[in-house]
């Protein structure tokens, strides 16, 4: 296992390179560029800068998070083999720079989704909180405009050029089920795992959050079956999973340990994202902190699962609350994150020792 923490580059991070440094246990970062649009082959200058910074700082750079499928791809439309090309130049772009992990998501027109990103807790912290009832007859535009507007909702990995394309992508999506998607998804893969393999990367496919369908748009990740099908897309190592806890754990009837033990041991969880959420009811759940018993998932299963059948993954904390007066991005506070990361840590030792 090794420690990372997701970090945005300097330019867009408000969290310094050395705190991370500073959190006992990281070895590095799992690190997100959200600067390049979905479909543009990332430059080698630029990852070269972004790279060559983790180093000095004394920390390792060898996963990348969210280099992003083109909603074309997604679609099926004719243009995808230029994105695929673009996607397979990105990769090879990074592997001198020693990344061993790429993470994507396969999410149709939105990536993570939430109803409040300030969601004041009885404590004063605040967190994540997705309530379904919220969106209620509200068309995905109706949403949007929502988000604009008083940034009640969250659209993450929106640049404003795809959002005035959001009717023409909902309307091209009526005609796209799940098995088309999975038909789109599997092109995709065939077109990208040969170069991944080539160049020495795992892709890890980040799964749906939260864990089901979205204005009635095919979402293909976020059940054991969900990702029984895509790893049999493709038979490789290369095609593999980042975990997210969170994510999968929105649906109570995700069982996580065993996700990862099933996938582990079919060695195709390249990563995990560890955090908590507790459930309030259909749809409806909160961010937690790590702590189990703050939430409604057994971190110290999932951490035993991680252990015994995935032992090589890369793993950090996912969201955090906001606490001690912290300012900065909604889900990726430094304070609330280390002291999962500490959490976690302690939860590794004891069962790595208790298991010796
Ligand atoms: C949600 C987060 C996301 C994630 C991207 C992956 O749980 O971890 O920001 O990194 O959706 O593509
Ligand atoms: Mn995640």
């Amino acid at each position: 296992m090794k420690m990372t923490f997701r970090w945005y580059g300097s330019d867009d991070d408000p969290i310094p390179l050395q705190y991370i440094r500073q959190i006992p246990g990281v070895t590095g970062i799992m690190g997100a560029m959200d600067r390049f649009p979905a479909g543009q082959v990332w430059p080698q200058d630029d990852i070269a800068a972004y790279v060559d910074e983790v180093h000095a700082a004394g920390l390792e750079c060898e996963v990348i998070e969210s280099v992003n499928v083109h909603e074309d791809i997604k679609l099926g439309r004719d243009t995808r083999d230029t994105y695929i090309a673009n996607y397979c130049r990105t990769l090879e772009n990074l592997a001198p720079y020693g990344v061993k992990v790429v993470v994507y998501n396969f999410m149709p027109v939105f990536d993570w989704l939430r109803t409040d990103l300030a969601h004041v807790n009885p404590d004063g912290s605040t967190c994540l909180y997705y309530d379904e009832a919220k969106l209620a007859g509200m068309t995905p535009q109706d949403m949007v405009a929502a988000t604009l507007e008083n940034s009640q909702f969250s659209l993450p990995g929106w640049e404003p050029e795809r959002l005035a394309q959001l009717d023409e992508v909902m309307e091209a999506y009526s005609t796209i089920d799940v098995e088309a998607m999975r038909e789109h998804y599997a092109y995709f893969l065939r077109g990208v795992v040969p170069t991944a393999e080539r160049v020495g990367i795992r892709l890890a496919v980040h799964p749906d959050d939260p864990a089901w369908p979205l204005f009635g748009l095919p979402r293909v990740c976020h059940s054991m079956e969900d990702l029984d099908a895509i790893v049999e897309m493709v038979d490789s190592p290369a095609n593999s999973l980042c975990v997210c806890t969170g994510s999968l754990g929105s649906d109570p009837a995700n069982d996580v340990p065993a996700i990862l033990t099933r996938f582990g041991d079919k060695g195709r969880v390249a990563a995990a994202h560890c955090r908590n959420v507790r459930h309030l009811g259909h749809r409806h759940f909160q961010e937690a902190a790590h702590l189990s018993a703050d939430g409604s998932l057994d971190m110290y299963a999932i951490m035993r699962a991680i252990h015994d059948h995935a032992p090589d993954a890369y793993i950090r904390p996912d969201h955090g609350r906001v606490i001690w007066g912290e300012k900065g991005r909604p889900g990726y506070p430094l304070y609330d994150r280390a002291l999962g990361i500490t959490y976690l840590n302690g939860l590794w030792e004891a069962i790595d020792k208790a298991t010796r």
